[in-house]
């Protein structure tokens, strides 16, 4: 059984094709990406994800059977070019959607973000229903693809799977243009410079994940036997909740002349119109989803891994 993975590039991307690959053996995990990696990645192949006829010849030549459908333009990126937004990260599902629906595939993930909130949208334990009005083509087109992939499971029988996925952290690959993106940098400056800039203001709560966590969760929903999958749109995830000073607070703990100040950019009003925590305990009920990293764990671990990194990594 042969997977194929699109975005593998990514900050995710990266980790999930690994994970997959311990998991299933290197060759049956094909990575794609229309960025090849600077390291070792066979098998890879670059696959813009517009391009339909490519990705069916690609299903068939690897008799691939299950897709992690992971490219995608991000929330700050995406603002730059709305409808490049739209057009890759909706008319891409569409056409994976669309695909599964041809080659009769055993499975499809599609990552879906805490980017569908918006100002109408509870900011406290935000439940898995309530009013999602999103304020970024990033967010709009996440929306919109979770109703496509509800839309195939109910009219095609497609086993598409998918998680609200809040910001992600992780040591071993970086972010590609999103809002949360300073969560994953503040550790790489405070243990270069001592110091970041942050492009949020302080109090700026929102929902994050360890990247451990995130993987475990990916993982368990899609080993998970169907009948347990009772959302087919996409289930509220999440790991913690916390602000850029909070964070800053638990990072001195470990480095203690740490400083960072604020200048905030337009990711602010992003940040903004999202949610500050969120209720997942539909995840928790019909699959035993269940967080292992908190603030404090997920600090420490980060900063032990960098600082193995940049000890090691040459000048
Ligand atoms: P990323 O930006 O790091 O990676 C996305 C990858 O998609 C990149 O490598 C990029 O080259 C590739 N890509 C862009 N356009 C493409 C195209 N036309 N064809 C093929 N590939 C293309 O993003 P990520 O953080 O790894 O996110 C992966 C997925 O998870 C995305 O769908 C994203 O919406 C979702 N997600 C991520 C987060 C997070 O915090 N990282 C949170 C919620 C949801
Ligand atoms: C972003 O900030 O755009 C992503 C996300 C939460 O989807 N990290």
């Amino acid at each position: 059984m042969a997977i194929l993975v699109t975005g593998a590039n990514g900050q995710i991307g990266t980790i999930l094709t690994r994970m997959l690959r311990q998991k299933h053996g290197r060759e049956e995990v094909i990575a794609s990406d229309i960025i090849r990696p600077n390291y070792d990645d066979d098998p890879f192949l670059m696959l813009d994800i517009l391009n339909v006829q490519r990705i069916r010849e690609v299903i068939e030549d690897f008799e691939i059977r299950e897709i992690y459908h992971l490219a995608a333009i991000l929330s700050a990126n995406g603002e730059w070019n709305p409808i490049k937004t739209w057009n890759v990260n909706l008319n891409g599902l569409l056409s994976i959607l669309d695909l599964a629906r041809e080659f009769e595939l055993d499975k499809v993930f599609f990552p879906s973000t805490i980017a569908i909130h918006g100002p109408t949208t509870p900011k406290k334990q935000t439940p898995q229903e309530a009013s999602f009005l999103p304020t970024t083509a990033y967010g709009m087109s996440k929306l919109a693809g979770e109703h496509w992939c509800h839309y195939y499971h109910q009219r095609f029988k497609i086993d598409v799977r998918s998680l609200r996925y809040p910001g992600i952290i992780g040591h071993d690959s970086l972010p590609g243009g999103g809002t949360t993106d300073y969560a994953v940098e503040i550790f790489h400056e405070a243990i270069k410079k001592g110091h970041y800039t942050c492009f949020l203001e302080p109090d700026t709560r929102l929902p994050m994940m360890y990247m451990d966590d995130a993987m475990r969760a990916t993982r368990e929903l899609m080993a998970a036997e169907a009948e347990k999958i009772h959302v087919r749109t996409a289930y509220n995830l999440t790991g913690m909740s916390f602000t850029p000073a909070e964070l800053a607070d638990e990072i001195r703990k470990h480095i203690p002349g740490f400083t960072i100040d604020y200048k905030p950019d337009f990711r602010q009003a992003i940040a903004n119109s999202w949610s500050q925590s969120i209720d997942d305990s539909k995840a928790r009920e019909d699959w035993g989803w269940q967080p292992a990293y908190d603030l404090e764990k997920m600090t420490s671990d980060m900063i032990v891994h960098l600082e193995k990194y940049y000890l090691n990594k040459p000048q």
